[in-house]
């Protein structure tokens, strides 16, 4: 298909239009396009798709399977034709039609199957796991409404249901021959066989069935073709039976039916924080049930041996604890089903299972009331309980130290589950996603796990994809990198290093300039589009987009912007370099504080923009619906990366990862993998200010710091807050009220204030540098260079090498 030529594109193109949709080119819509050239990548690579699984089948190598709550895919068409091969022809034949590319790939619909970082990684790791050739696919939920569609009114977050699938989605196949059935509740019944072991039966389950749907996952110009497979759920339904039964039971039949489609029916719209429902909890079983079938179905099918051979050829990593009833889940088939001992059935479940921790913020940590667990599924609420005991014993008697520990050890303790525990006890590897992180794990939060079990502890720094990041996203640094140091990076991104020889030639650092600048004013119309509001693209072009969370600290940043707008006001002829502020952030629907928080930026926007005073040297633009198709806009014309996280709460972090590789400069804490981002480029190349993680821990300990002695002492702070408390920036005096009460009476427990004089003398220092081309520009080509490391490429390939065992297929 490399060989294809845009004539020949565009005659597959309006032969497609005629024999798929009935029309001629004239005739279509950019969604009719859409969609013929989403059904000319599907025949390139159903025969590859195919052809790799029947490899998979003949090689018969260890697997690997990622199971996951959330895959944050966004859009495939164009990372599916860049991965395949056809980008560059696709965009030509279609420019040669009068039709805008960027248009036409902006008719997929993002599947927002996924809040943030964690759901990112997941597709992140899929994108590698095919490009490097690793037999890896993904499980999830195909949730028929994604993360909630938000729209900005009255500056307020409002929340819209995204139903992602009005339209075809024109990746998803399903496999109803591959549906596989899931029980909840009943009653479990325990026999004594004649050999004296038990044999559990079950009765009066709930069933429900999982039919998957399967997207594939283009590998990068190999012919490879993952599998990321989503399940949906459905009723049992039995037509006959339906037919026969009384109108009333119909209804009532209908109303089941219903309630069984919620369990796909919409995603958790929580980043970092625990939802405690019934139904989440039915979600994961689902899950983690229709899985575990599969991968077993799937073992039987290429391998005539015993279950006991089951780690030689599967892996399963499981995405934080959401998918822990893994382990109870495995255990329950090879022992109801397959006649396992408990002992060979825990001897192969430890040996398969490892799980990835995502945060060590406490709200986040799940559990599970015991009595909720056990209603909706006995027999794993039994295993789990043995588990338990079995692990408590064993602490008793083999670990006499740790014998105080065993309450904040224990999986059930005060009538909850704690998936977490479960997650290291039943598992053969627990890794946190950065350097730093992993250490909080193995030092605090999980010091006793840690000493029990050393061995099962490691770090993998997280990755995100260069090919849709760099390589798709800013087509315009994609090529200037290739022309100067050639293409040998896309596939080895670690060679991005090579920029560095260049970094301090001037001519060159020009060049890099008009990329940028481009980029920025692509965003500025973008931005002008979509809210009218005319930005300057000279400004610098200062970006926080992420989840919006206390702990993120939008606030930090829109303190800084209320400060410099109170300075302007002072004085107007203050020659400061125009700023553009972007946010972009989703709340959880729940979040108070949060939203109250994007309401603020909201509000400070309205006001800053339209003031004569401030002559346009500020701009706060925060821009609704941030998602994977948003990003992907904004990153390339980013100047400041702001990662402003408490130090000691971003676990890892992946949109510094992603900035930095489109050559913002971070203003960062030392905080998840901006340290690690920091050991590569030094303080000379980033903007690092602020408490270190163990300061902020130290405060922790002892209570605190005093927040309102800042609040008295430091001005600008007082007035900051004497302005959100006099309802300044509202339209009656309650809004902002909170924020206020938060900092002062709670202790700003997330330490806004304390961080504030050092995140401001920080930003007069990105002034001057800014200011000073060529030495940013040196900065931002080094970012660059360096960022090759943070290629999920390297990430995959050490989960591969140290957790899962496994090589590349073929070569
Ligand atoms: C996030 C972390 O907050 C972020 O720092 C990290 O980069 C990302 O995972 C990927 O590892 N965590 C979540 O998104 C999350 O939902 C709750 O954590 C379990």
């Amino acid at each position: 298909m490399l060989e294809l030529t845009a004539e020949a594109f565009k005659e597959k193109i309006t032969n497609k239009l005629k024999t798929d949709r009935g029309i001629e080119i004239g005739d279509a819509s950019d969604k009719d396009i859409y969609y013929v050239i989403a059904a000319i990548v599907n025949e390139e690579i159903m025969p590859q798709w195919y052809d790799t699984q029947k490899k998979y089948e003949e090689k018969n190598n260890k697997q690997i399977f990622y199971l996951s709550m959330e895959f944050l895919v966004g859009n495939l068409l164009q990372s599916n034709l860049l991965n395949c091969g056809m980008l560059d022809v696709s965009n030509q034949a279609l420019k040669e039609l009068g039709l805008d590319p960027e248009n036409i790939y902006a008719k997929e619909h993002d599947a927002a199957l996924g809040n943030g970082g964690l759901g990112r990684l997941a597709a992140c790791f899929l994108d590698s796991l095919a490009s490097l050739n690793y037999a890896g696919h993904g499980y999830g939920i195909r949730y028929r409404y994604g993360l909630f569609e938000q729209r900005i009114i009255n500056g307020n977050q409002v929340e819209l249901p995204d139903y992602w699938l009005k339209n075809d989605y024109p990746w998803e196949t399903k496999k109803e021959d591959e549906a596989v059935c899931i029980h909840f509740h009943g009653d479990v019944h325990m026999f004594k066989k004649n050999d004296g072991t038990l044999e559990f039966n079950y009765e009066n389950t709930d069933k429900v069935m999982a039919i998957p749907y399967d997207i594939p996952i283009i590998g990068y110009e190999n012919k490879v073709i993952n599998t990321l497979r989503l399940w949906s759920a459905e009723a049992v339904y039995d037509e006959q039976e339906t037919l026969a039964t009384e109108n009333n039971e119909f209804y009532h039949d209908l109303d089941h039916k219903h309630s069984i489609e919620q369990i796909s029916g919409f995603l958790y719209p929580d980043d970092s924080n625990h939802e405690g429902k019934e139904l989440r909890l039915k979600q994961q079983y689902f899950l983690v049930s229709s899985s575990i079938q599969h991968i077993i179905k799937n073992f039987k099918k290429n391998n005539h041996t015993s279950l006991r051979r089951l780690p030689e050829k599967v892996v399963i990593q499981i995405n934080d604890t959401h998918p822990s009833l893994a382990i109870p889940e495995l255990m329950r088939i090879l022992m109801d089903e397959e006649n396992f001992s408990w002992n060979a059935a825990w001897e192969v479940t430890t040996k398969v299972i490892a799980y990835t921790n995502h945060t060590t913020l406490s709200e986040a940590l799940e559990t599970w009331p015991k009595g909720m667990l056990e209603h909706l599924l006995p027999r794993i609420y039994m295993i789990i309980d043995e588990i338990n005991e079995r692990f408590c014993k064993g602490i008793w008697y083999d670990h006499e130290a740790l014998r105080d520990t065993i309450p904040s050890l224990a999986i059930i303790a005060d009538d909850q589950v704690h998936m977490a525990r479960l997650a290291i006890v039943g598992s053969f590897s627990v890794n946190g996603v950065a350097r730093i992180h992993t250490e909080i794990l193995k030092k605090q939060e999980m010091k006793h796990f840690y000493n029990l079990f050393p061995d099962r502890f490691n770090n993998k720094t997280n990755g995100i994809t260069h090919r849709r990041w760099l390589l798709q996203a800013n087509p315009n640094l994609a090529s200037l990198i290739t022309d100067v140091i050639g293409p040998q990076w896309i596939k080895r991104p670690k060679q991005l290093i090579s920029l560095l020889k260049y970094s301090k030639d001037s001519s060159l650092l020009e060049k890099f300039d008009q990329v940028k600048h481009e980029n920025k004013k692509i965003l500025a119309n973008h931005i002008y589009e979509r809210t009218g509001i005319l930005v300057d693209d000279q400004s610098i072009f200062d970006v926080q987009i992420k989840r919006l969370h206390e702990y993120k600290r939008q606030l930090l940043n829109i303190f800084h912007i209320i400060y410099l707008y109170n300075e302007l006001k002072v004085n107007p002829n203050q020659d400061i370099t125009p700023r553009t502020f972007i946010f972009g952030a989703k709340a959880a629907p729940s979040y108070h504080l949060a939203k109250e928080v994007i309401k603020l930026i909201n509000t400070v926007a309205s006001i800053v923009n339209y003031d004569p005073d401030i002559r346009g040297k500020l701009k706060v633009i925060f821009l609704e619906n941030y998602n994977v198709s948003l990003a992907e806009k904004i990153i390339p014309a980013a100047d400041i990366s702001e990662q402003i996280s408490t130090a000691s709460k971003e676990a890892s972090g992946t949109g510094n990862m992603k900035l930095m590789m489109n050559g913002a400069l971070t203003v960062g804490t030392l905080d998840g993998a901006n340290i690690e981002i920091n050991d590569l480029v030094g303080n000379q190349n980033m903007f690092i200010f602020g408490l270190t993680a163990d300061e902020v821990m130290d405060y922790y300990q002892h209570g605190g710091f005093d927040a309102t002695a800042i609040y008295n002492t430091d001005d600008r702070v007082k007035r900051i807050l004497d302005q959100l408390n006099q309802g300044e920036f509202g339209s009656h005096d309650i809004e902002f009220k909170d924020i206020y009460y938060n900092i002062l009476y709670h202790n700003d427990p997330y330490f806004v204030l304390k961080d504030f004089e050092p995140y401001i003398e920080t930003h007069e220092i990105v002034e001057r540098t800014y200011r000073d081309r060529l030495t940013w520009l040196n900065m931002s080509v080094t970012n660059i260079a360096h960022s090759g490391k943070f290629s999920s490429d390297r990430t995959i390939r050490e989960y591969a090498t140290d957790i899962w065992k496994v090589k590349q297929v073929w070569g």
